[in-house]
């Protein structure tokens, strides 16, 4: 929860978003960043269907580094 908080803090400026990564977001540690998981971030959240190429409703590793 204390890596969440921080999470957001650096979130809130958008330079910073492209330095956290896809760990810092797939809190259950699964390997995708799902849509629940990208809520914890408002930018992540925005893009998500964007980043979603393949349209499963799950962010893998591969279409979150197009964030970058
Ligand atoms: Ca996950
Ligand atoms: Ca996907």
């Amino acid at each position: 929860m204390k890596k969440f908080i921080a999470l957001l803090a650096l979130a809130s400026s958008s330079a910073a978003f492209a330095a956290v990564d896809f760990n810092s977001f797939d809190a259950n540690g699964d390997g995708i960043i799902s849509k629940t998981e990208a809520q914890a971030n408002a930018q992540l959240a925005r893009l998500f269907d964007k980043l979603d190429t393949d349209k499963n409703g799950e962010l893998s590793q591969q279409e979150f580094s197009k964030v970058q």
